[in-house]
């Protein structure tokens, strides 16, 4: 219903009045956004009461980032844009990392600020938070816009929803000035002026041609393989996605966060045999992956000697030969491609020659025997693989709780060790590698999906957003923390030697994380084996309460940088 208020007239006849509050409220309401993510303040303290007054729910953080990490991934979970409001410069300003993390990522978010007076901050004069947030937000996310007239605020949001969520989804920011909210209008001009999206993000269907060619390449090759990336679980085509795959009869490699797209103990799955299929592979067909970082571009030493073809599907026509050539571009959103590509296939496609698939096999059942002893270990303190190998048994029983995770190590080792059963239930630092996505995630997973969480943390990336414990024992969420804890990031065990302060990567040693959550009333624990560990992890995902277990992990377990120490610039000097 519209909010409303009346006011007389010098007539004597009366107006019913609305206000930009609750033309913003509706304009949510009616797009279908009912929840918030964001920290009060002016000048949208009152615009956060109103809101949970009329039903939208608000979950009030510690800090805007944590704010917008969790509006980022409630975007990839969901497919509509999360939402997250801030004050002006400096709470703006905190947001804005995570709305350049969800553009990057292809996640859809609208980070909405409140801003000061336009023609004081225009002129330099000092206002109170002055800052032109539009001019600093434009360069980090699709599309920014500043709304000044009440009679704009419907047709602004459907722009931002529009953006964030078609084509390539991404952040759009939304800049609503203090003055705003209290301009009023007549209340049923106000209710006209409301727009309600219509297809939000229109199907884009690839062209006849393009899925002809994709397949007459995949049909070419001698040994294929299939990369699926985020953007194929963000589309949520997960029937049509294993169908594909299934069919094409192809090892496949996920991405991190597409781990569970297709289940990790899948026969396909090449995650074990990830090098070898990457270097021996001669047409490698990427859905909704790029060939950025993630994937050495495409080139170099990880690919091999073997010369290969490339099949890309995405939404983004420019994606397209980023890195190195493309010889099937297949351009249109994951669910219409991956359908038209089975269309097209018939029922006769014949599978990839034996002798490929034998070799990815042996490969992958080899490094699985490898590790699964290291998996098996009590040792206390614990090391990495021991601590893994509770947590994966864990998640293997429990397929459709949500995994978040970050850290170095602590990412690395749990993401190869961790298997996967269903589609986007691994959340994890994305395409930055950024540290501080943990606990925003974590809380939009609970309040998404109502499904419990497990928060895998290094004990340097968990205190990129700690704080947030408050925020999830103020909600009671169902959320177990783990925090790794080896003394620092990467190890423990480094030492300045030139001085009485600490090494730059060491943190207070023995630190007790589990008493941070008992500040709150959650429930703490300290883990010293793997015994331990997945006594604490199993209370805390059966009773679904806040919990932090702080598990000891020994300080000289880790590597530099986890799995990508090679990404380090070394000093000529050093190695003198
Ligand atoms: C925002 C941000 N700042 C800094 C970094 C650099 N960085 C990468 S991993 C990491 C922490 C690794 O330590 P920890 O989380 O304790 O994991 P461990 O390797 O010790 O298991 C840091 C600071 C980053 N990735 N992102
Ligand atoms: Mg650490």
């Amino acid at each position: 219903m519209l909010n409303t208020a009346t006011k007389t007239e010098a007539s004597g006849a009366e107006q019913e009045l609305t206000d930009g509050f609750h033309l913003v409220i509706d304009a949510l309401k009616l797009n279908g956004i009912h929840t918030i993510y964001g920290v009060p303040g002016i000048p949208v303290t009152d615009l956060g009461r109103m809101m949970q007054a009329e039903g939208i729910r608000v979950l009030s953080f510690r800090h805007e980032q944590n704010a917008g990490y969790a509006a980022a991934i409630a975007g990839f979970l969901t497919k509509k844009p999360g939402v997250c409001l801030t004050v002006s410069a400096p709470g703006f300003l905190n947001g804005l990392t995570a709305l350049a993390h969800a553009t990057t990522n292809c996640f859809p978010m609208i980070l909405v600020s409140g801003s000061s007076e336009r023609e004081i901050v225009d002129l330099q004069q000092g206002d109170y938070e002055e800052m032109d947030q539009l001019a600093v937000a434009k360069p980090l996310c699709k599309a920014a816009f500043r709304v000044l007239h009440a009679q704009d605020i419907g047709i602004v949001f459907a722009r931002a929803i529009r953006a964030a969520v078609s084509g390539r989804p991404g952040g759009v920011y939304l800049d609503l000035p203090a003055k705003l909210f209290g301009q009023v209008m007549n209340a049923q001009a106000g209710a006209k002026s409301l727009v309600k999206v219509i297809d939000p993000a229109p199907a884009q269907i690839p062209a006849p041609s393009a899925v002809k060619r994709a397949l007459d390449v995949l049909k070419s090759a001698k040994r294929p393989l299939i990369i699926l990336g985020k953007g194929a679980a963000y589309a949520q085509a997960d029937d049509a996605i294993r169908a594909f795959v299934e069919k094409a009869g192809a090892p496949f490699l996920p991405m991190s966060m597409a781990k569970g797209l297709l289940p990790d103990l899948h026969p396909q799955c090449a995650g074990a045999a990830r090098s070898t299929v990457l270097k021996d592979a001669d047409v490698v067909m990427l859905i909704g992956a790029r060939l950025n970082w993630l994937l050495s571009h495409g080139k170099g030493k990880t690919w091999g000697e073997a010369p290969k073809k490339f099949i890309q599907v995405d939404i983004e026509p420019r994606e397209m030969d980023s890195n190195v050539e493309i010889a099937a571009p297949v351009v249109g959103d994951i669910g219409s491609c991956v359908e038209a590509l089975l269309e097209a296939m018939g029922n006769n496609w014949t599978a990839p020659p034996a002798d490929w698939l034998d070799a990815v096999k042996t490969k992958r059942d080899d490094n699985v025997a490898k590790m699964a002893p290291r998996l098996m270990n009590n040792n206390s303190p614990m090391d990495y693989h021991g601590a893994l190998g509770v947590l994966r048994t864990i998640i293997k029983e429990r397929p459709d709780a949500i995994l978040v995770n970050e850290g170095a190590n602590t990412l690395d080792l749990a993401r190869g060790v961790i298997d996967m059963y269903q589609p986007r239930k691994r959340l994890d630092v994305g395409t930055w590698g950024v540290m501080g996505v943990g606990m925003g995630s974590a809380i939009a997973a609970a309040i998404e999906t109502h499904k419990p969480v497990l928060a895998v943390e290094g004990d340097s990336a968990f205190g990129f957003s700690g704080m947030e414990v408050e925020t999830i024992c103020r909600y009671g969420l169902p959320i177990c923390i783990v925090i790794f804890n080896n003394d620092g990031i990467y190890r423990g065990t480094d030492v300045n030697s030139a001085g009485a302060d600490p090494a730059t990567t060491v943190f207070v040693k023995g630190a007790r994380y589990d008493k941070m959550m008992e500040a709150f009333g959650g429930i703490g624990v300290n883990a010293t084996s793997p015994d331990e560990l997945k006594r604490a992890v199993n209370a805390a995902m059966d009773s679904g309460k806040p919990t932090l277990i702080n598990a000891v992990i020994d300080p000289a377990a880790g590597s530099e940088s986890g799995r990508i120490g090679n990404l380090n610039p070394q000093s000529v000097l050093k190695k003198k």
